[in-house]
């Protein structure tokens, strides 16, 4: 095994929620080989949403992006692998679609920067996938579990 396997804190937003993307979304994930071990549909209110995107609060986008996080329901999820945080930031492309590659979900998927679909932790933020995880889920929301196929996932 040549990475770490750790927990990723990943959310499809409203857009990609009212699009009917999620189902498309879980399953390249399950595809990947990742391992789903929580999962919570939701809405964000003011208070989770200013915690989530305190990095953002001195931006002019910062207003809208709250506005638009909470407007709808989101599916927050933790997915588990090996280089889990960079493997899915890789899968969801550049924060802008337009500048997203095909095959990727942003590249497949959207083509705006206030509708990019979805959230992943950013893996260049030592911590944050952790710190989101924490800020979405209690412990006993995660579920360990072992999957049949981990075997043939992993050397
Ligand atoms: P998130 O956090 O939503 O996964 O996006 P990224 O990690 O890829 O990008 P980010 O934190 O820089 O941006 C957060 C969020 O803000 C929206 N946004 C961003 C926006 O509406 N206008 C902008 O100019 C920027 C830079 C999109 C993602």
């Amino acid at each position: 095994m040549s990475e770490e396997r750790e927990r990723t804190f990943v959310m499809v937003k409203p857009d990609g929620v009212q699009r009917g993307l999620v189902g498309e979304i879980v399953s390249r994930f399950e595809q990947r080989g990742l391992k789903l071990v929580g999962a919570k549909f939701m809405r964000i209110d003011e208070e989770l949403a200013h915690d989530h995107y305190a990095e953002h609060e001195d931006k002019p986008f910062f207003e809208g992006l709250v506005e638009f996080i909470t407007s709808g329901p989101v599916m927050a999820m933790v997915w588990e692998g090996q280089d889990a945080t960079r493997q899915v930031r890789a899968m969801m492309g550049e924060t802008d679609p337009a500048d997203s590659a095909p095959g990727t979900i942003r590249g497949d998927l959207g083509l705006d920067l206030g509708r990019n679909v979805i959230h992943g932790s950013d893996h260049e933020d030592p911590g944050a996938n952790e710190r989101e995880i924490e800020l979405f889920f209690d412990d006993d929301e995660l579920v360990e579990w072992e999957q049949v196929d981990e075997t043939w996932l992993y050397e």
